[in-house]
């Protein structure tokens, strides 16, 4: 198949699965057409058979805000019809499902005729389709899509809550490649890091508030303040980083604590982690999360959103009530306390990401997705 697909380039769950998506389906022999404003930054080296297409916004003196969903759509249109793809693969419902289905309009005047699957994230319904300006063009652009995906039953739940979905969503969750993000000795890097022998807890995101990066070092500091030898990571960049970083001076436990800003490859970091810390309030999927079990780390998540889908508690982590920070405390020492179930449960987190969400197992729902939403198109009602 030639399917394009287009999504936020930047560091951010939805462009992670798009990007980790489109190469899995190249690996697979399909050609992939990226459409966005720069290359995605999980893409790597461009391969035979996938292929960029940048969005290029244009400075008009009478654009105050420049109308970047047109500009995509006319790529859209240009690359359909030059690369002559058979399907678009939209992450995000704002602005790529409404430029798709603009496309696939403009198209159908001139004789062409393309579905559009669309992927739900999160965001996009969880906050922005719960805002006004927003909420028709998110319910428009939802129902007009040929096919829509989300990545947890959660988030099904929460996008027909909208009340204005009549769009049939199929559930198929984010996936990893766990040969990529696997556990590995990294001894000297630990050693590093841990010169005492103390154990490191990890934390990743894009710090927007949404993900309570300062709850972290919260956590952090009581674990700390019990008198056991830890060391805090935070990685990812973002909005509550600066705050994130007061904090912990503020706690007097900077010396502990280092900020990484983003980092890739970052199951390098996950491999010498002990435990993974996500108390977000709220997380349809928490991709984050699912690569850290893929490298054999426990996580410490909020019993939350699509995050009971993904973690079994006491299993392959613990789940705790959402911004209860001695919960998630007790987790953590939990784990830090018995380095039997530390060891067991490593296991287990990384049998969980092998069986229920590696690359081979989900990319395939894809597939025979894309194929029933073509013949759908093709086959008379
Ligand atoms: O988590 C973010 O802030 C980024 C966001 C995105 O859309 O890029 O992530 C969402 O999509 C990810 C991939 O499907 C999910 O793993 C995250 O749970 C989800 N984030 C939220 O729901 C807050």
């Amino acid at each position: 198949m030639k399917i394009g697909i287009t999504c936020y380039p930047v560091y951010g769950g939805s462009g992670v699965v798009a990007t980790e998506l489109g190469k899995a389906l190249a690996a697979r022999g399909h050609c992939i057409h990226f459409i966005a404003y720069s290359i995605p930054f999980r893409l790597g080296h461009l391969q035979e058979n996938i292929f960029f297409h940048e969005v290029n916004v244009n400075a008009y003196p009478l654009f105050e805000y420049p109308p970047y969903t047109l500009n995509l759509t006319s790529k859209i249109v240009d690359t359909v019809k030059f690369a002559e793809l058979d399907i678009l693969h939209m992450h995000y419902a704002i602005p790529h499902a409404t430029s798709a289905v603009l496309a696939r309009q403009i198209l159908a005047s001139e004789g062409i005729h393309i579905p559009v699957v669309t992927t739900l994230h999160g965001t996009d319904i969880t906050i922005i389709g719960q805002d006004p300006s927003f909420a028709p063009v998110v319910n428009y652009s939802i129902n007009e899509s040929d096919g829509v995906t989300a990545v947890s039953e959660y988030l099904k739940r929460e996008t027909a809550e909208l009340g204005d979905i009549t769009a049939d969503i199929e559930v198929i969750p984010n996936f990893i490649d766990t040969a990529r993000f696997r556990p590995m000795q990294k001894d000297h890097f630990k050693q590093a890091l841990c010169p005492n022998g103390e154990k490191l807890l990890v934390h990743v995101s894009n710090f927007r508030p949404v993900k309570r990066a300062i709850d972290v070092v919260e956590i952090f500091y009581q674990i700390h303040e019990l008198g056991y030898g830890v060391k805090l990571l935070m990685v990812g960049d973002g909005p509550d980083r600066a705050a994130a970083e007061h904090r912990a001076r503020e706690l007097g436990v900077e010396a502990d604590v280092r900020f990484l800003g983003k980092q890739d490859p970052v199951e390098e970091i996950l491999s010498i982690a002990d435990v993974f810390l996500m108390p977000s309030g709220s997380e349809t999927f928490g991709l984050a999360a699912l690569e850290a079990m893929s490298c054999g780390v426990p996580v410490v998540v909020s019993d939350i959103g699509g995050l009971p889908e993904l973690v079994i508690n006491g299993e392959s982590g613990y789940l705790c009530e959402l911004g209860d920070l001695e919960a998630f405390t007790r987790a953590v020492r939990r784990l830090l306390d018995d380095e039997d179930l530390l060891a067991s449960m490593s296991i287990t987190a990384r049998a969980r990401a092998v069986e229920h969400f590696d690359t081979d197992i989900i990319v395939p729902h894809y597939e025979s997705y894309y194929e029933q939403i073509m013949d759908r198109l093709t086959s008379p009602v």
